[in-house]
């Protein structure tokens, strides 16, 4: 426990968040009301389901598929105390059929320009070749629309040690910020699930957070 800003905060103890399914919809107007709301966006593949499973430490919450570009609706969680977790369509999935690729920007830009209490966007890029020319166009396109997001980088067991500090400077730059802005996690090695989970509270419980 310690004091910021005179308000006590928790800063040691990060349990799961208590994710919990709620519903599959095609477009915002059919999604429930939120006091707050993270989102969480990237290419298909770059480990958004084994992060999301990871944050509440189950296994089966988000399907972890071999298959990339087969969620291609909008995943609404429950995360506790009238706060949620939207996971969107994976972008990017070169094989997908012409017409549902077509329909993926319209699904997430909808979501992101008309979701009332949409607080953050976490844009998931992969450790070990990102960030991808889409990475970055969906970046640009956040901050375009003035959208709160925060980049975290996945998969960081996968890129070798000596490659990492390299690979830091690369994906930090490749998305216009600074090295400590960016956050690398491993869902497979549990590497910063702890500190995530905690920004993710502080994002969905302080107001400006
Ligand atoms: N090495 C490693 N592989 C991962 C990690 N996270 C996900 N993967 C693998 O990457 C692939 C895609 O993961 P998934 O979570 O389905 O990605 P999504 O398409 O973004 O939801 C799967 O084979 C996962 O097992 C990680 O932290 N480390
Ligand atoms: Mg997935």
């Amino acid at each position: 426990m310690g004091t910021v800003a005179g308000r006590l905060v928790t800063v040691a103890a990060a349990p799961p968040l208590p994710l919990r399914f709620v519903m599959s919809a095609r477009r915002v107007g059919d999604l429930p009301p939120t006091n707050a709301e993270l989102a969480v966006v990237g290419r298909s593949n770059v480990g958004k389901s084994s992060l999301i499973n990871a944050l509440a430490n189950r296994n089966q919450l988000a399907k972890v598929s071999k298959t990339p570009g087969r969620t291609q609706l909008l995943n609404l969680f429950d995360a506790g105390g009238g706060t949620t977790l939207m996971d969107l369509p994976g972008y990017g999935f070169a094989n997908a059929p012409k017409q549902v690729r077509a329909t993926w920007a319209p699904m997430i830009e909808g979501y992101l320009l008309g979701r009332e209490g949409l607080r953050v966007v976490l844009v998931l890029v992969d450790a070990e070749v990102g960030p991808t020319p889409l990475d970055v166009t969906t970046l640009e396109w956040l901050e375009a629309n003035d959208l709160a997001f925060r980049v975290v980088a996945t998969k960081h067991d996968k890129v070798r040690p000596a490659k990492r500090d390299k690979r830091r400077r690369e994906l930090a730059e490749g998305c216009g910020l600074a090295v400590g802005d960016v956050l690398w996690v491993s869902a497979s090695k549990q590497v910063n699930i702890v500190e995530l989970r905690g920004r993710i509270r502080a994002w969905l419980t302080d107001p400006g957070g």
